[in-house]
């Protein structure tokens, strides 16, 4: 072993091993890449600590992490693989068996499954970006032949990140935009490159408990200390909100109005940086005709917000460079993603906060494993791509251009199970198999999940990736393949997935890994099996990382272990020098080579250039007939410390601090539903209900309901139909599917009409 890979190991007394990493789910983690010291004795991992010497987290964790050991080392981790007989499907009849065997049966499986109905008859689901969304793209066409494999999710309106990845590369052309937070800097906010943003545009998105998307959430707060001021555009009176200069407390699925709005007022105050929008925006004049109606109290009367407040914040952010603005996934969960998305955007165009210091940075996109992945993803003969699954209707057609990568379509994909549309009754074949990989689709991503649950149980085999068995596995799969944690396997962390890259991360192994693996070894070992004439040059996930890091960056892989995590330089004002287009050319990537204030593209799609105002699908306003029977507004899904999605319901330490799912209620409408505090309450829309336990609080203003998603109760009894009490709490009752924008992207998982009355028990 070399000097430079063992300086990740420390020897401590008691022979005690200190091993420095990066963490990513498994378990529950986005590519953050927080700094982990693991500490391990007898093989095991004892404590788990923050790194200080991470030039992100700097040694700050949040209790997942810290809880890591619990998760490692409880009794319901799935230790080896698991088969079941597909007429136990429901039934807890799980029988262990070896690698070699799961490996036996899942090639007998896809061969079997290929000679009979063909490849395209095999799909994937996978689900947010854990450590398998950088493989899983790569098993449907790589390992199984099949067109149908990709990016696909059971999420409605691909209602995370996509829409923001995509729109920005419409709008900008370039890769997802992040708050400057000094990330890319050794020195962090001393660096003398770095200006502290003077204001921070917080819209939709809850970081300090998100922490989301690679960016880190405690930076906010270092930013606070050194005098940033915050605008926070959130139904809910957060932490954040509360603390913030402006709170601009929207009906949730409002957003391209609120941003409409801002973007009035910066316009006919003229507020707006004058050379940055004739130098480098095309369409302003369109824009300014789209929002020209949009007053304050028009806004107000839509949004509920506060007049005062909009001018003020829209003021205070114009006329404060740099300001900097985050936006969350409350932007994609609507049906009006794309036309939010376009707000954002354009508000930092029309200030000049795009690829300057304390602005937004801009990436080109960058990642180790982007080509290798876009090659494995291109690897079908022609005959076999055209067996795609697309929407016929050309409904839910995606104007992608790479930032989700060709999967189905999630609503496409129920519809095509169902033979729903009259187009899809008779579908050219039908589907067969299903191999997930990172997902829990009736807990966590799919709208009206029993319809998933009926779409998918006649399929013919169904297979996971996974670490606990979820309602998901114990309703619908026929083996399971137990994954390693963090601590068992190397690995690299990729923030945005290369889109913003601030790092790259190592994750090196601290512990032997049972017998469970990774999705890499999973992918390669499959690979290798089915389709070894692609497969021959990739023996093992250490040659795939040496030669990646060699050819992409020129980086030796020891050294990045030793270093644990390297930072990438940034240069700002690309714009400029040419550093975001491919010809090397000043100005963006676009058709107009311009930020497009007007969007060139959008029109192909059926879709404005500009944005413009969608009433919520299922409102008072768009339901009158319904307003009287649901007459509250409800959101979902604001994101809670100690889980991670549907993760962590059976770790003790981080269920004990968030035991139950919780409502919550502003006291207002709790008097006069005669609810009280711990009360079970019954949260129904036109479609279902989810019971949830009354938190009574101003968190919320009246005629306003949130709750939380993601819940199942792994204490419960597994077995169908109560599947651990999967359909009890779900948020996703409530949900439709298939109400989603023009381009296939954005669905109302944050957004909803609902009534609220109390039940005797958990179960109603
Ligand atoms: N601890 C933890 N961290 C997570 C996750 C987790 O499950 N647990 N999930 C990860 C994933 S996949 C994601 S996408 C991110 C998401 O993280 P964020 O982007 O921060 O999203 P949320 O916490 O869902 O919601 C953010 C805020 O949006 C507000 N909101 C609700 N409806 C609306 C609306 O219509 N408009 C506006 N403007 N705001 C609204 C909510 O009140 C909430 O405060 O978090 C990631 N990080
Ligand atoms: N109502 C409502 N619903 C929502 C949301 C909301 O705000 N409101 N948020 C939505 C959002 S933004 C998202 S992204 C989706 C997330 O939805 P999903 O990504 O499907 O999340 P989970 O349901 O937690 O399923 C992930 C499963 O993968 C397992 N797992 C963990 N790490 C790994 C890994 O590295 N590899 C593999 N193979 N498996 C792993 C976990 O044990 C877990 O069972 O949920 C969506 N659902
Ligand atoms: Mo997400």
């Amino acid at each position: 072993m070399s000097e430079e890979k063992k300086s990740y190991l420390t020897e401590e007394s008691d022979g005690v091993l200190k091993v420095r990493t990066c963490a990513w789910s498994p378990p529950g983690d986005h590519p953050v890449g927080c700094g982990v010291c693991l500490y391990v004795k007898d093989g095991k991992v004892v404590k788990v600590e923050g790194d200080p010497t991470h030039p992100i987290s700097q040694g700050r964790l949040c209790p997942r992490c810290l809880a890591l050991d619990e998760v490692m080392y409880h009794p319901d981790r799935i230790k080896h693989p698991m088969k079941r007989a597909r007429k136990d499907r429901g039934k807890n009849t799980w029988e262990e068996i070896t690698w070699d065997e799961a490996y036996d049966i899942l090639e007998h499986k896809i061969r079997e499954i290929w000679d009979k109905y063909g490849a395209e008859t095999i799909f994937t689901l996978t689900g947010t970006g854990r450590e398998s969304t950088l493989y899983a793209p790569v098993y449907g066409p790589a390992v199984m032949n099949t067109p149908n494999g990709a990016s696909t999710y059971a999420f409605s309106g691909e209602a995370c990140y996509g829409p923001r990845a995509t729109i920005t590369n419409y709008l900008l052309g370039a890769g997802y935009p992040e708050m400057d937070y000094a990330q890319y800097f050794p020195d962090r906010y001393d660096d003398p490159r770095y200006e502290i943003p003077k204001y921070v545009l917080v819209w939709g998105k809850d970081p300090l408990y998100s922490s989301p998307d690679s960016f880190f959430g405690h930076s906010l707060i270092d930013l606070k200390k050194r005098g940033t001021r915050f605008i926070v555009i959130d139904p809910r009176l957060t932490w954040l909100a509360s603390r913030a200069d402006f709170h601009l407390q929207l009906r949730p699925g409002t957003d391209a109005a609120v941003g409409m709005g801002l973007l009035r007022v910066i316009i006919e105050e003229d507020l707006y940086d004058h050379a940055f929008v004739e130098k480098w925006c095309h369409g302003f004049d369109e824009l300014r005709e789209a929002v020209k109606d949009w007053t304050p109290e028009r806004v107000q009367e839509i949004t509920w917000v506060d007049p005062e407040v909009l001018v003020g914040a829209a003021r205070a952010f114009a006329t404060n460079v740099p300001s900097s603005a985050l936006w969350g996934v409350a932007l994609d969960q609507a049906k009006a993603s794309t036309q939010a998305g376009m707000c954002f955007l354009d508000l930092l165009a029309l200030t000049g906060n795009l690829d300057r210091p304390g602005g937004v940075t801009l990436g080109k996109p960058t990642s180790f494993i982007g080509q290798w992945r876009y090659d494995m993803m291109n690897v079908l003969d022609p005959e076999m791509a055209a067996k795609h699954i697309v929407d016929p209707t050309g409904k839910y057609e995606l104007f992608n251009t790479g930032a989700a990568m060709g999967g189905v379509q999630g609503d496409t994909l129920l519809n095509y199970l169902e033979q729903k549309l009259p187009e899809f009754k008779e579908v050219p074949y039908k589907l067969r198999m299903c191999w997930m990989i990172g997902t829990n689709p009736l807990a966590c991503m799919a709208d009206q999940p029993q319809r998933w649950y009926k779409a998918m149980l006649p399929l013919d085999f169904i297979v996971a990736n996974e670490i606990f068995m979820t309602p998901t596995t114990m309703a619908l799969c026929d083996l399971v393949l137990p994954l390693s944690t963090f601590a068992e396997h190397d690995g690299l962390v990729t923030p945005h997935f290369g889109r913003n890259q601030h790092f790259i991360g190592a994750m090196n192994k601290a512990v032997e890994p049972l017998d469970t693996k990774s999705n890499l070894e999973i992918l390669i070992d499959m690979g290798r099996r089915m389709r070894p004439e692609i497969w021959e040059k990739m023996a093992s996930p250490e040659d795939f990382f040496r030669d990646k890091l060699k050819e992409v960056y020129d980086w030796d892989y020891d050294e990045l272990r030793g270093e644990v995590c390297r930072q990438h330089d940034y240069e700002y004002y690309k714009y400029e020098t040419g550093g975001l287009r491919d010809d090397g050319e000043p100005g963006f990537q676009t058709l107009t080579g311009k930020v497009e204030l007007y969007s060139m593209l959008l029109p192909v799609f059926g879709e404005q250039g500009t944005p413009y105002y969608e009433e919520p699908e299922y409102s008072q306003a768009s339901k009158p007939e319904l307003a009287e029977e649901f007459p509250l507004v409800y959101t979902t899904g604001g994101r809670n410390i100690s889980m991670f999605h549907s993760e962590h319901r059976q770790i003790p330490s981080m269920r004990a601090m968030h035991p139950d799912p919780l409502a919550t209620i502003n006291p207002v409408d709790a008097e006069k539903y005669g609810i009280k505090e711990g009360d079970w309450v019954a949260v129904e829309s036109p479609l279902g209900r989810a019971i949830q336990k009354a938190s009574i609080n101003e968190q919320v203003c009246p005629n306003l309901v949130h709750i939380e998603h993601a819940w199942w109760f792994p204490e419960q009894d597994g077995e169908a139909p109560n599947l651990y009490g999967v359909w009890d709490a779900n948020a996703n009752n409530l949900i439709p599917h298939e109400s989603v924008g023009l381009t296939g992207y954005g669905a109302p998982y944050k957004n909803g009409m609902c009534k609220i009355y109390k039940v005797d028990t958990p179960k109603g």
